[in-house]
């Protein structure tokens, strides 16, 4: 069952169809002239999908302060009603990722056929180890994984096979696992043990995977530990994948790199090594800013998708990563951002498809860099919303996604059923 009337949806994209399809046309003959086939472009942008997060669809806030908008979700299903609003509006989204304990339910079968219903499936399962929880026996305060403390470790150990039990009830096939552990005191941990230690644990956690399922390590450069963090960058995380066997592999977010890190060359150096688990998508000016995806920085994005898709056509072994939008929303209506943000990593991906690759290793090989570097400008400022509209439309989703949810009314429905939430306090991080 779809949480808005279809029927509004179609009658948005009847007014826009001949619009969309003309512009289609005319993009398509654009395209021919530069020998670039626009429908297998269509085919593969239609095929492409990134997993909401289930945190990302509340309002996020900072550290500061948190200003929590109208109908913000209560609870996973909750979560997942407005997950499956943005996934009707721009079917671009069909996976949702949760994380343990943030939506925890008493009947993970019904959650799961909730889902089914919305035509939703699950992604990646994320543990918390970051921060404390009602009635837990050993603090966090001082690190979790990789804790000086054995008992702490193995209770942090034993929630990270609990998100892979409740994951397989509902389907998903990785475990994301992000650790805050670190210091902030020069002196305070011993670099090489507290590694140590992070290797042990997670080789538990490594050895409790199913399957044909696979452990995502999500580095980050600092914070909550502002001196040393003990997966900062992604050497250490290479280097744990590595140690821990084929099923762990490297997840880049995009907003846990020092500023002007050269994202686009460390994803090459991950697919390279077989080890490029996905992608949290977000922006970032600064730091961990979760701004949305594509919002500040939309050429990064693009040579980002460059990379990947460099990698699909050259069919690199076992290249296969997986999307997922991460953002902390403060200022707009989460799914609107969210909708936008899926958009924005779809036409990252379409532009970098348009990439001449003959041309390309051609300008490389006889190293004239102006060449090289106008064929990646040309694709990238091709404007390929035709191709994202018609990919909609023809999936029943709306042409324009932000404006048919303005005028569904969803916001104001879900206002009247949710009660408002507290303020204050810091969000997520
Ligand atoms: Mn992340």
């Amino acid at each position: 069952m779809k949480p808005l009337d279809q029927t509004l949806i179609d009658a948005h994209n009847d007014k826009l169809r001949r619009h969309v399809l003309n512009d289609y046309e005319h993009l398509g003959e654009q395209l021919a002239r530069r020998h670039i086939d626009i429908e297998p472009v269509r085919a593969q942008v239609a095929a492409f999908g990134v997993a909401i997060p289930s945190w990302g669809v509340g309002t996020g806030g900072t550290r500061f302060a948190r200003f929590p908008g109208p109908g913000e979700p209560r609870h996973v299903f909750d979560k997942l009603a407005d997950c499956a609003v943005i996934h009707q509006l721009g079917r671009a989204t069909p996976t949702v990722s949760l994380h343990i304990p943030w939506d925890k339910t008493s009947d993970w079968r019904e959650l799961r056929e909730t889902a089914a219903g919305y035509g939703l499936a699950f992604d990646a399962m994320n543990s918390n180890t970051f921060s404390d929880q009602p009635g837990q026996a050993h603090s966090y305060k001082f690190g979790s994984l990789t804790h000086t403390d054995a008992a702490t470790r193995a209770q942090a150990v034993a929630h990270n096979l609990e998100c892979i039990e409740i994951g397989q009830a509902l389907g998903s096939q990785a475990l994301t696992v992000w650790v805050g552990d670190g210091s902030n005191f020069p002196g305070q941990q011993h670099f090489r043990r507290a590694f140590d230690r992070y290797l042990e644990s997670t080789r538990q956690i490594y050895a409790a995977l199913p399957a044909g399922w696979r452990m995502f390590l999500e580095h980050k450069i600092c914070e909550p530990a502002f001196y040393s963090t003990v997966i900062q960058d992604w050497g250490s995380s290479l280097q744990a994948a590595t140690a821990l066997g084929p099923q762990a592999q490297c997840l880049v977010d995009l907003g846990h790199h020092a500023p002007n890190v050269n994202i686009e060359l460390i994803v090459a150096r991950l697919v390279a090594a077989g080890k490029l688990a996905g992608f949290h998508f977000n922006d970032s000016k600064y730091g961990d800013d979760d701004l949305d995806a594509g919002s500040v920085s939309p050429y990064r994005l693009f040579l980002v998708f460059n990379e990947l898709v460099a990698a699909a056509h050259e069919r690199v072994p076992g290249f296969d990563p997986a999307y997922m939008l991460d953002q902390s929303h403060n200022l707009t209506d989460p799914i609107e951002s969210l909708i936008d943000s899926a958009e924005q990593v779809q036409r990252s991906y379409a532009q970098a498809l348009l990439v001449d690759r003959a041309a390309l290793d051609a300008a490389q090989q006889a190293n004239d860099a102006l060449a090289a570097t106008r064929l990646l400008k040309r694709a990238f400022q091709t404007d390929v919303s035709p191709i994202l509209q018609r990919v909609r439309l023809d999936a029943g989703a709306a042409v324009e996604p932000v404006a048919a949810y303005r005028a569904s009314g969803w916001r104001q429905r879900v206002a009247q059923e949710r009660p408002a939430s507290a303020g204050g306090g810091g969000g997520i991080v």
